[in-house]
């Protein structure tokens, strides 16, 4: 057979699970660290239930694929994922999934491990939504997960730490209220209002512009120089002032 036809018809098989997200739709991607409940258990020593070395780690891995070719207008993290808003315009590989999924979650993956300095993978997967209401909704969705999380790893790992197995410690907690779990941990001594916002709330990755003095040494003179700088959230506000914030920050550049 000549080569033209066998590329022919070999193309046709190598291209037959293709698939693209349409244009107009919002693409959203969400990486995971793969079995990392293995990982930050038996692997790394890290600390329970926040680790500000693992922190860091995702932080340097956001900022990391937020410049990595793509357009990506907002980052967030919380606990071992990272979910991404590109720019409704981006058109990079043909908006292809199979191209988006396996580029970030190979360049996630990479970038991580090089931070902990142990082999570590992520997976990857792609959320269209069709307006800005829905990718509000999914941000807060993520944010609120972020706080239900915090919550059960602090009760979870103060009733560890006396000494009570995973299994009792998980029937405790089991039908417990939200006011239930946070009067456990007030009288073990914690506030959870207290403690930090990113571990509650997670933390958001934005640009913002910056005017910055600077010395023009061709016209001898001062001018002001627009940088865009990339932004690391650890403060985000929350529920409906986190929507709002959401809607003014990203809509108003989408758009
Ligand atoms: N010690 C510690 N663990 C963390 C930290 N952040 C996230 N984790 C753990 O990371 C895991 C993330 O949960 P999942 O993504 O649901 O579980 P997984 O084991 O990664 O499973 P798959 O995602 O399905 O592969 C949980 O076990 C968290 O406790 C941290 O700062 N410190
Ligand atoms: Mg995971």
């Amino acid at each position: 057979m000549k080569f033209e036809m066998l590329d022919k018809k070999m193309r046709a098989f190598e291209t037959s699970m293709d698939q693209f997200v349409i244009p107009e739709l919002y693409i959203v991607t969400r990486l995971d660290g793969r079995g990392f409940t293995k990982l930050t258990k038996e692997l790394l020593e890290l600390e329970r239930p926040f680790d500000i070395r693992f922190s860091d780690a995702m932080i340097q891995t956001t900022k990391h694929i937020m410049n990595c070719g793509f357009n990506i207008v907002y980052g967030y993290t919380e606990s071992d994922e990272i979910s991404l808003l590109f720019h409704l315009d981006d058109n990079s590989f043909g908006r292809k999934t199979r191209k988006l999924t396996s580029i970030l979650a190979g360049e996630a993956s990479a970038c991580f491990s090089l931070a902990l300095n142990t082999v570590a993978t992520f997976d990857c997967r792609i959320i269209p939504l069709p307006n800005d209401k829905l990718v509000i909704d999914y941000f807060r969705w993520r944010a609120e997960d972020a706080n239900r999380n915090a919550l059960n790893a602090y009760c979870y790992w103060k009733l560890r730490d006396q000494g009570l197995s995973s299994s009792v410690v998980t029937n405790k907690l089991s039908g417990l209220s939200i006011g239930d779990k946070n009067d456990l941990l007030y009288q073990q001594g914690i506030n959870y209002n207290d403690l930090p916002a990113w571990q509650k709330r997670g933390i958001g990755f934005y640009y913002s512009n910056t005017i910055r003095r600077s010395y023009d040494p061709i016209k001898q003179t001062e001018v002001d120089i627009d940088r865009r700088v990339l932004i690391c959230d650890t403060e985000l506000p929350m529920n409906t002032n986190y929507s709002s914030f959401l809607n003014e920050m990203l809509f108003k550049k989408l758009t």
